[in-house]
């Protein structure tokens, strides 16, 4: 397993949910605090120079861990389920550009809020049809380029559509896919799953990567999540993809970030040191 930690572009509006801000000043911190890798939220390909990126991410000795999406519904509105198609249109104009980036940075494109939602008068299975529409045309966008699409379920106060990972699961399988899995988000699954450790188990098939986060969406350690049950369920789970800390930059985001590697890089190396032997 390998850490890393979500950033976005210096000018992305506050509703990018992301630990730091600057590429170049994200990696430098990332790599000092211990990281892996860097998570990039964006709303477009054109918010990267992929030569930059390639040199910065050289530089730091870091990976990109994946490419997450929630700025392409949070800033442009775009989600998989609108009604209008002109605007889906343009939601697969936009992936399609992200799925080119991820080729070439992670392989991996998250799914979150800009799935979409039951809007209202949309009935249930419209929604559904228009989600596993989109999804498939994305999937056959990213197959050929070796890129995997990964679905975040999200808590409900957010989103009313895929709030858990067995919602996620049942779609999924539906869909049926091979370059599609799930992404859990122990925030999001701390409230809407039954178990968090039997939900990671039963669903293990589906996890290709985690967004750590502690109960109350500070830095791991300083809620009351169990970490260590956290990875017991993702050992059995056979999980050996990134997590990625996406947390509120609170005290502030240095000290959030720290605190983040400071609890979780020693779990990690046992976990991995286990893993490994096995
Ligand atoms: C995005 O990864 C996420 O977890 C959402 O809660 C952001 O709103
Ligand atoms: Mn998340």
């Amino acid at each position: 397993m390998k850490l890393s930690v979500a950033v976005a572009a210096e000018n992305a509006p506050p509703s990018a949910f992301v630990v730091w801000r600057g590429f170049a000043e994200s990696a430098r911190k990332a790599a000092q605090y211990g990281y892996d890798g860097i998570e990039l939220a964006l709303k477009s390909a054109a918010e990267i120079n992929p030569d930059q990126l390639t040199k910065l991410l050289d530089r730091w000795d870091l990976e990109v861990s994946c490419i997450s999406t929630g700025q392409v519904f949070a800033a442009l509105g775009l989600y998989f389920t609108h009604p209008d198609e002109t605007v889906r249109k343009k939601v697969l104009e936009v992936f399609t550009g992200l799925i080119y980036l991820a080729r070439d940075f992670g392989k991996l494109i998250n799914v979150g809020r800009v799935r979409g939602f039951s809007a209202e008068g949309q009935t249930r299975e419209e929604t559904e049809m228009l989600f596993l529409d989109m999804a498939g045309r994305i999937c056959d966008i990213a197959e050929p380029l070796g890129v995997t699409i990964i679905i975040e379920p999200v808590n409900r106060y957010e989103i009313n559509f895929i709030n858990n990972l067995d919602e996620g699961s049942k779609l999924l399988r539906k869909l049926g896919r091979t370059n599609i899995g799930l992404m859990p988000d122990l925030f999001h699954m701390n409230i809407e799953d039954d178990q968090i450790g039997a939900s990671l188990v039963r669903n293990a098939d589906l996890i290709k990567y985690i967004h750590l986060a502690d109960s109350n969406r500070l830095a791991p350690g300083w809620g009351h999540l169990d970490f260590d049950q956290v990875f017991q369920a993702l050992k059995k789970a056979k999980f050996n993809g990134w997590a990625a800390v996406e947390i509120l930059p609170k005290p502030d985001a240095d000290t959030a970030a720290r605190q983040a590697a400071k609890w979780i890089i020693p779990k990690i190396r046992s976990y991995n040191q286990i893993f490994h032997e096995e």
